[in-house]
């Protein structure tokens, strides 16, 4: 990376802008004043990355201290999901890659006392939940969709899993992966999701397991999934990784 000696107002411009659209900033913020909030050293672009990542990183705390997790995302009748439902994912629909239900297995890892892999037959033996709930991906469109599948909360208590943890982590087979805190994992509308439209998910939506978490961006919800990891190390994610806000919520 090439480091310029010295980073101008100008320069972070449009970083601040978005701070300040999420709300986190108010009003003009100098550089010396996003030093002074960060700790950080700016006079490098390295240094104004580290606290443009740390004013992320003490949102994401703000939001999380916000959560309600007795709120419940709106739920609509059947009459109410879109068709068609609209496929999204970083790359296009034709390079969607599936996997052998039957030979598919969920790892599970980390802070976990049952760490045996999960079969979908074995995860149809848990409590199923169904849903109906609104997708909003944060590109600026949503959709309605049905789902249902095993509540997370009942999975992470099935397998053993340290409820004091702080983040639940997914990782899956199409290299995309993602991450959330506890609280928002045990949100009872936080599933497993294994069926879409009361019919298994097909490989475009997510086979053979998907979360699906209506109370975050739909980039949360990720499909395909291959691992769960119960961790106290924070893990981002795919898009996190590339400045999406992490915590995300709705
Ligand atoms: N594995 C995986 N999950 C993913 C993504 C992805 O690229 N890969 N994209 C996310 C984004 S940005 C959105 S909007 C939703 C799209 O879900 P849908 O195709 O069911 O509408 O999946 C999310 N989960
Ligand atoms: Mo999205």
């Amino acid at each position: 990376m090439i480091r310029k000696p010295v980073v101008s107002a100008a320069d972070i411009a449009p970083d601040l802008n978005r701070l300040r659209r999420r709300g986190l900033l108010r009003g003009g913020l100098s550089l010396g004043g996003l030093a002074l909030l960060t700790g950080c050293d700016l006079s490098t672009h390295s240094g104004v990355d580290a606290a443009l990542w740390a004013m992320l990183r003490f949102n994401d705390r703000v939001q999380a201290a916000l959560f309600n997790p007795s709120r419940m995302a709106e739920t609509y009748p059947v009459s109410a999901v879109t068709t068609p439902f609209r496929f999204n994912a970083y790359y296009p629909e034709w390079q969607v890659r599936s996997v052998d239900a039957v030979d598919w297995r969920l790892d599970v890892a980390g802070l976990v006392a049952d760490k045996t892999p999960w079969t979908v037959d074995r995860l149809r033996t848990l409590p199923q939940e169904g849903q109906i709930t609104r997708h909003i991906c944060i590109e600026g469109w949503s959709q309605i969709g049905q789902w249902s599948g095993v509540p997370l909360a009942a999975f992470l208590r099935r397998a053993g899993a340290d409820l004091r943890a702080r983040y639940v982590a997914f990782t899956c087979f199409d290299d995309y992966s993602t991450s959330i805190d506890m609280a928002s994992a045990l949100h009872p509308q936080t599933i497993l999701a294994l069926d879409f439209g009361q019919q298994p998910l097909t490989p475009e939506w997510g086979a053979p397991l998907r979360l699906r978490i209506p109370v975050k961006l739909g980039f949360k919800s990720a499909k395909n999934v291959r691992s769960i990891e119960v961790t106290n190390t924070f893990t981002g994610g795919y898009w996190e990784n590339q400045g999406y806000d992490w915590f995300s919520g709705v």
